[in-house]
């Protein structure tokens, strides 16, 4: 039977090939997590993201992954501080639009960026790492006989909203919450029967290709 749900895709190529990208997951119900992470890496290389700037960090269960998330940014964000300080002492100047607002409004890392059209002051302590374009949270939970199920399901979800909102980096929602075993694996492209299902992963691989896209946009204020 044919049905009306699901992603319609992009008319844009979203170009990733500047981004950096990292994918949290969990460690439950594995053979379902590593397919989903495959998937999401897979289409991440697709849209031109190097493997040189895919991150993958696990964490052992899906409760675990909004902090998990939030630390990737919060790291990001000390680096940042650090950086403005070395260019101050270091006499040089601040770029106009790195100001407390971005830093609660949105990441701007442009200072020791490649995107950067200024060159880093010298004296500069270089920031380790570029910033990520986005974050993929993997993790899949499946019912089973107590409510431990409903109580993870709701506070990882409002907690990887939270992570988004607050930091303005995007969270890409990769979290199955199924009833069976079976919705789990179909969900996956694994499924058991003659339809493998479809595999999530590659949605969120997009996703967050396409997000990190509209954010540096609009970030700059650039609205279609
Ligand atoms: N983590 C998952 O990622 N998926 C699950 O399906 C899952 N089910 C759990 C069921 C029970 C009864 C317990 C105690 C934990 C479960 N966890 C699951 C782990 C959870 O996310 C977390 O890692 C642990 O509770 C430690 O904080």
């Amino acid at each position: 039977m044919s049905t009306i749900k699901g992603l319609s895709q992009s008319q844009n190529q979203y170009d990733g090939s500047s981004m950096r990208v990292a994918i949290v997951h969990a460690r439950w119900n594995t053979t379902v997590v590593d397919a989903l992470v495959a998937g999401a890496i897979a289409k991440l290389k697709a849209r031109g993201v190097k493997e040189k700037n895919i991150v993958v960090e696990s964490v052992p269960g899906s409760f675990e992954l909004p902090l998990a998330c939030a630390k990737c940014v919060v790291f990001l964000y000390r680096h940042f501080w650090q950086l403005n300080l070395h260019r101050v002492i270091a006499g040089g100047h601040v770029q106009s639009h790195s100001n407390v607002t971005d830093l609660l409004g949105g990441l701007n890392f442009s200072s020791t960026s490649s995107r950067s059209s200024t060159p880093a002051p010298t004296g500069v302590v270089p920031m380790p790492n570029e910033p990520f374009d986005a974050v993929i949270a993997i993790g899949v939970l499946i019912k089973g006989s107590t409510m431990h199920f409903e109580y993870i399901c709701d506070s990882v979800s409002h907690a990887l909203m939270k992570v988004q909102l607050d930091t303005g980096v995007p969270v890409i929602f990769g979290v199955l919450t199924a009833l069976t075993d079976d919705q789990a694996l179909e969900r996956a492209g694994l499924g058991r029967g003659e339809d493998k299902g479809h595999n999530h992963g590659e949605d969120w691989g997009l996703a967050a290709v396409e997000m990190g896209s509209h954010l540096r946009r609009w970030r700059e204020g650039q609205f279609n």
